[in-house]
């Protein structure tokens, strides 16, 4: 064989094994969410990762990061919506700076009090899905699903039973402008901020109370520095999935029916996994701070908070507009809060 013959016979077969090499890669989907490893955000992407690399038969690897490795809750939604990340959370309480309308989720009792029918509207509804999703394509993002974290239950300082208690409160709010409306409208003095700071901020009075889901409030110990736990029935923990638009549009057939598929499985998986995440702690942060109160506000009591605010309904769609007056209304029929 000529050196030349030779040369091209080796460069072909390099070409042969870079190309072949490349094909056997799997594809990586990063997955960033909002909360610590075992929290329910973190069980969800843990079972996602799963479910993709089964079905996919590992030709799809998913990565996933937690809070803080890629920055905070708005970071981690800027980056998916610049495609550096394919999957993230994107919690309503912090994504009303992005898709202004999914703050109807920060309404006070705007959801059922019954767990069953917040799940099947959050993982199903038409205004969800069909009327709000528009908006997060807008944004680069595509709504992939939404699911609930449990009750958000008050810790403070001292007992919160009447919207007069909140007085001179300084209640830390997540970051979308209407939780900063509803907290004044409770008679609270609300501030913003992202949940890496809400630790050190009760610790050292920076703020004096917060709400959250009670997995997260022991897991994140806030219980630590609070001395109630307070059921007020104002709100559920909402939380989206989102993907990167022109990612998702650029998905095969094959994947975008695969991922259909990983959503209805979820949607079940995840809803008894909070639950029981939310009972277990309860159980943990009274066994280890026998001195924590748990308060829970009667009817009567809610009706003032409810009454409070009832206000802010209207206080969003004079903010967002659009359709925000109309979505509003069809969620109130479909969680049954219209009356
Ligand atoms: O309070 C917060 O901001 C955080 N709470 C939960 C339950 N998940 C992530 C979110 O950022």
């Amino acid at each position: 064989m000529s050196m030349k013959k030779f040369l091209t016979a080796s460069l072909s077969a390099t070409a042969l094994l870079i190309a072949s090499g490349m094909a056997a890669q799997a594809e990586e989907w990063k997955f960033a969410h909002e909360e610590s490893p075992g929290d329910v955000q973190d069980i969800y992407a843990q079972e996602f990762k799963r479910l993709v690399e089964e079905k996919t038969d590992g030709d799809v690897t998913v990565t996933i990061y937690t809070y803080g490795q890629l920055g905070t809750e708005n970071d981690i939604t800027e980056l998916t919506a610049s495609g550096a990340v394919q999957f993230s959370n994107a919690s309503p309480g912090h994504l009303g700076t992005f898709v202004p309308e999914i703050q109807v989720f920060g309404v006070p009792y705007l959801l059922s009090q019954d767990p069953e029918v917040n799940k099947k509207v959050l993982s199903s509804s038409p205004t969800i899905y069909e009327k709000i999703g528009p908006d997060f394509e807008s944004q680069g993002l595509k709504l992939y699903t939404m699911y609930p974290e449990g009750e958000m239950v008050w810790t403070t300082k001292k007992p919160v039973t009447e919207p007069a208690d909140f007085s001179g409160v300084k209640f830390r709010v997540m970051t979308s402008p209407i939780l900063i409306e509803s907290y004044k409208s409770f008679g609270a003095n609300p501030t913003a901020l992202p949940w890496g700071e809400v630790y050190s901020g009760l610790q050292t009075s920076v703020i004096d109370a917060q709400e959250n889901p009670i997995f997260f409030i022991e897991s994140a110990k806030f219980y630590e520095v609070t001395d109630y736990l307070i059921y007020a029935g104002q709100q559920e923990y909402t939380t989206t999935v989102v993907s990167n638009a022109d990612f998702y549009n650029g998905l095969s057939d094959e994947h975008k029916a695969l991922l259909a598929d990983v959503k209805s499985e979820l949607d079940d998986f995840i809803f008894d996994a909070q639950a029981e995440a939310n009972a277990a702690s309860l159980e943990r942060i009274q066994a280890a701070k026998p001195s924590i109160e748990v308060i829970r506000l009667d009817e009567e009591q809610r009706a003032k908070f409810a009454e409070a605010s009832s206000g802010i309904g209207d206080k969003l769609v004079e903010m967002v507009g659009g359709d925000t007056a109309e979505v509003l209304e069809a969620l109130r029929k479909e969680f049954g809060t219209d009356m």
